[in-house]
């Protein structure tokens, strides 16, 4: 693959949770104007959308993609549209379609215009057969058709990579908390809506069991991995680059309202578990990020008390 055609980027489902914090930074990173937004959905009043350039584009539309990487210089796309897993067990087929669809068209428009892209994985590769403390390398038999989606976007990624020498990397994001936007349609979403039903309502029904054990990650740590993943020289990289396990927090859905509760008078919570708890279970306690350390030098700064402080702050306006 020649040189990548420009220094600008490009965000796809820039509008989600995870776009919202990360247009942010790269802008921060790059400068307003060389990070265009964009999503299936038009929203003005969003961040992403009027603090820079937006447009609006649908991730299944490669001759779009592919016009706006030459139109506008693109050497980097960061492709985070996607349907998540509880949405995505409703709608299977839109899921595999978008998922998977959504990242072939990154991948061809990266085969074509000479593209980096960052395609994030997720612990939904892992399967019920997987060890409890996920390491990097084991058989991945998801139950979840969005864990397929994600086994074949790593699969995908790698093709590309041998075949036409495309520079894709990804990480297998844990469930990620933040404030700044809503949770899109998960299974580690109750450990966003907590927060916001604890500052609200002072009760919160969780749709998981208090032992329900999960890997997660605070929106700020998540950022920072992902923008030090995509400045490691790629030669440091190895077979893991399509979807790295990373270092993050572990804690039980009572171990996260136990420290609300700490900080917010009175909070309660009820466990009232419906069909996400299948998809939780089905998911590892914890993974193994020690490829990561070694090979780009991962490590999260955000530990469950420092997480909850942040929260509570960001949804406070603090
Ligand atoms: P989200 O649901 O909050 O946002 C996804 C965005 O994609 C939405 O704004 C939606 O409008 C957009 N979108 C949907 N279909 C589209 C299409 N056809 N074309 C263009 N845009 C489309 O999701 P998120 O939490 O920001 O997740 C981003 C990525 O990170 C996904 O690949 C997801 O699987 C992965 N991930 C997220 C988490 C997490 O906890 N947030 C954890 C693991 C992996
Ligand atoms: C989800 O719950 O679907 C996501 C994920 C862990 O991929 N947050």
């Amino acid at each position: 693959m020649s040189d990548p055609l420009g220094d600008s980027v490009l965000v796809t489902g820039a509008l989600g949770q995870i776009g919202t914090d990360l247009v942010d930074a790269l802008r921060e990173k790059h400068g307003k104007s060389s990070v265009i937004a964009s999503d299936i959905r038009d929203d003005q009043g969003h961040p992403s959308a009027n603090e820079g350039p937006f447009v609006v584009l649908d991730v299944l539309d490669t001759d779009s993609i592919t016009k706006i990487c030459k139109d506008e210089g693109i050497g980097t796309v960061y492709h985070l549209a996607a349907l998540l897993s509880a949405t995505g067990e409703k709608n299977p087929d839109l899921c595999r379609k978008v998922n998977v669809g959504g990242t072939v068209s990154i991948l061809e428009a990266a085969k074509q215009c000479s593209l980096r892209v960052y395609s994030p994985s997720s612990i939904a590769v892992f399967g019920p057969d997987s060890p409890k403390h996920a390491p990097q390398v084991t058989d991945l038999n998801p139950t979840t058709v969005y864990g397929e989606t994600k086994v074949t976007g790593e699969a995908l990624a790698l093709e590309y990579r041998r075949n036409y020498g495309v520079d894709a990397r990804g990480i297998r994001y844990p469930g990620l908390v933040s404030y700044k936007a809503p949770a899109g349609g998960g299974t580690t979403d109750y450990a966003v809506d907590i927060f916001h039903s604890a500052i609200n309502d002072g009760h919160y029904d969780c749709f998981v069991r208090s032992d329900t054990r999960l890997p997660m990650l605070y929106m700020e740590d998540a950022i920072r991995a992902t923008i030090s993943l995509m400045d490691a020289p790629s030669d440091t990289l190895g077979k893991s680059r399509a979807g790295y396990n990373i270092d993050c927090l572990s804690f039980s859905a009572k171990e996260l309202a136990d420290s609300i509760s700490k900080r917010v008078n009175n909070f309660t919570c009820d466990y009232v578990p419906d069909v996400r708890q299948e998809y939780a279970d089905s998911w590892p306690d914890s993974i193994d990020g020690s490829i990561a350390k070694m090979e780009w030098g991962w490590s999260p700064e955000f530990g469950l008390e420092e997480m909850v402080d942040a929260m509570l702050d960001g949804l406070s306006g603090n």
